[in-house]
């Protein structure tokens, strides 16, 4: 739902292959692929003809201010536009940067429809549209079940057809490791399921690439300490050995994660801070985001603790706790990641434990009453923004679960500042994400378990904190749902009906 949109019932026509775009920058990728698109999508409403009995719109000019094409988008880019069908000679679209006429020719083919004749329509309309958060994202675990290029690259498409803006790529964890390093090949070759379950470097091009055109950016995830089973795979000198009854390795450590294996990062050995600086190196470098997401969720302290080679460098390092083990091996991949001249986030669990890490971190609410009954997330988000931190919410936000019925109206009601009534401590909120951990979904069910629930959430992070009637929601919804189909995404359905023109 736009900021602002007033239809009228005046109506025009126009002919998706012939409508001419102009655009006031020639020779942009981003701009061609978007303007292609559009033509595309409009079709798809498999319209004939125009009609004739109305004024058709021929031109649709585009007018950009910032016209740098180059670049990669960032957090504070403006992606706002202005749309206006109001004249039967041209539709106006300016925005300040390329990202804000992707998202506005996006709109655009969301607003052609077709007549009983089956003639191409578009109302009198002006539109002025910006998003209320800056950050929109989705989370994808290509550890738990591997995900194949062509999936992803329809989960970016649909992404951008719900003006979500980051992709974030979980990658690698505990059970798999398939991203290709190129300084550690070793990492992947011995921590992939299988060679049919690895990425190539020409994979990951191909990713960026796709998002970038669409106006998405792509943050990996390399979650350390804990999560990192799979790396120990080729480098057991990473990972702490856990001590069961006085046995290195042994499996009788109590609160062991459920996986049962040694999964945590040996914080005491400068060999692990050498090794994590030479990889986090080549991901700077082949990521260009400006921020990566450290993990540092669920670290458990049961095997630090099981291990005496751990408790006497505690005492040698005069660390009273676990929390300050975990706050030195924060320090030092932060200090390693600001040298690398990279922004980061992280999940919440460094903050709960009581470390403390760069203002400048930007941290992700995921925990919330569904792990524990008295922890709703705004009390987490209260913690956490009394500290000062900027946040994301995902907490209420997992896709992987699922009810019978209509759940999409518990995203949609979610609302992210709902959990203080200071504004100071609201607007340290700048986005959410939506997340699809993968234990129990891979390519075969990933895209109907996401669309439509995360439009739901689309719509919260764009829209107007006032735009919340989910009856009215709910009729855009099915309509997103539909049009997804059309564009060849397998969306579940969220009531009794059917779409009319298109069945999967
Ligand atoms: N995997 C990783 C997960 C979860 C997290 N990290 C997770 C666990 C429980 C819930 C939600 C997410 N599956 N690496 C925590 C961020 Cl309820």
């Amino acid at each position: 739902m736009p900021q602002s949109w007033s239809p009228t019932s005046k109506l025009y026509t126009l002919d998706p292959d012939s409508i001419s775009f102009d655009p006031d920058l020639t020779g942009c990728d981003v701009i061609e692929h978007a303007i292609e698109e559009c033509r595309r999508h409009i079709s798809l409403n498999a319209g004939v003809a125009k009609d004739p009995d109305l004024p058709e719109v021929e031109r649709i000019q585009i007018q950009v201010e910032d016209q740098s094409c180059e670049g990669y988008p960032k957090m504070e880019d403006s992606e706002a536009y202005e749309l206006s069908v109001e004249d039967n000679y041209e539709i106006l679209l300016s925005a300040d940067s390329i990202w804000g006429v992707v998202r506005g020719l996006e709109t655009l083919s969301q607003l052609v429809y077709t007549s009983e004749q089956n003639t191409y329509l578009i109302n009198e309309t002006t539109i002025e549209d910006f998003p209320r958060f800056q950050h929109r994202s989705l989370m994808i675990d290509t550890a738990r079940h591997f995900l194949s290029v062509s999936v992803i690259l329809k989960i970016i498409d649909a992404m951008s057809w719900d003006k979500f803006n980051v992709l974030h790529w979980h990658v690698v964890d505990d059970q798999s490791f398939p991203y290709p390093s190129r300084t550690f090949p070793e990492l992947q070759e011995k921590g992939a399921y299988t060679p049919y379950h690895m990425y190539t470097q020409s994979d990951v091009t191909l990713i960026l690439n796709e998002a970038r055109l669409r106006g998405i950016r792509v943050i990996p995830e390399f979650d350390t300490p804990g999560h990192t089973w799979s790396w120990g795979q080729s480098h057991p000198e990473l990972i702490t050995p856990c001590w069961g009854k006085g046995l290195e390795g042994g499996p009788n450590v109590p609160n062991f994660p459920e996986h049962g294996a040694e999964e945590i990062v040996n914080p005491m050995l400068e060999t692990t801070y050498s090794f994590l600086e030479e990889l986090f190196r080549e991901i700077v470098a082949d990521f260009p985001d400006e921020y990566i997401h450290l993990g540092m969720d669920e670290v458990y302290y049961a095997c630090w603790k099981s291990n005496p080679n751990i408790t006497q460098w505690m005492e040698e390092m005069e660390f009273g706790d676990y929390a300050e083990v975990e706050q030195y091996y924060s320090n030092r991949l932060i200090n390693i990641t600001e040298e690398l001249g990279s922004k980061y986030i992280i999940w919440q669990d460094p903050i709960d434990n009581n470390v403390t890490v760069d203002m400048n971190t930007l941290v992700t609410i995921w925990k919330d009453s569904k792990n524990n009954q008295d922890d709703p997330w705004q009390m987490h988000m209260e913690h956490v923004a009394k500290k000062g931190y900027k946040m994301l919410l995902s907490a209420p936000w997992y896709l992987n679960v699922i009810t019978y019925g209509e759940d999409f109206r518990e995203y949609y009601a979610i609302e992210p500042t709902n959990f203080t009534t200071d504004p100071e401590l609201q607007a340290l909120v700048v986005g959410g994400e939506a997340c699809i951990w993968a234990e129990y979904l891979d390519g075969t069910n990933i895209l109907s378990l996401l669309w439509p629930r995360a439009s739901a959430i689309a719509e919260r992070l764009w829209s107007a904190k006032e735009v919340n009637d989910i009856e009215e929601a709910k009729y855009r919804l099915d309509q997103q749902r539909c049009r997804m189909l059309r564009r060849g995404i397998p969306t579940k359905p969220i009531m009794n009906g059917y779409c009319g023109d298109y069945e999967w």
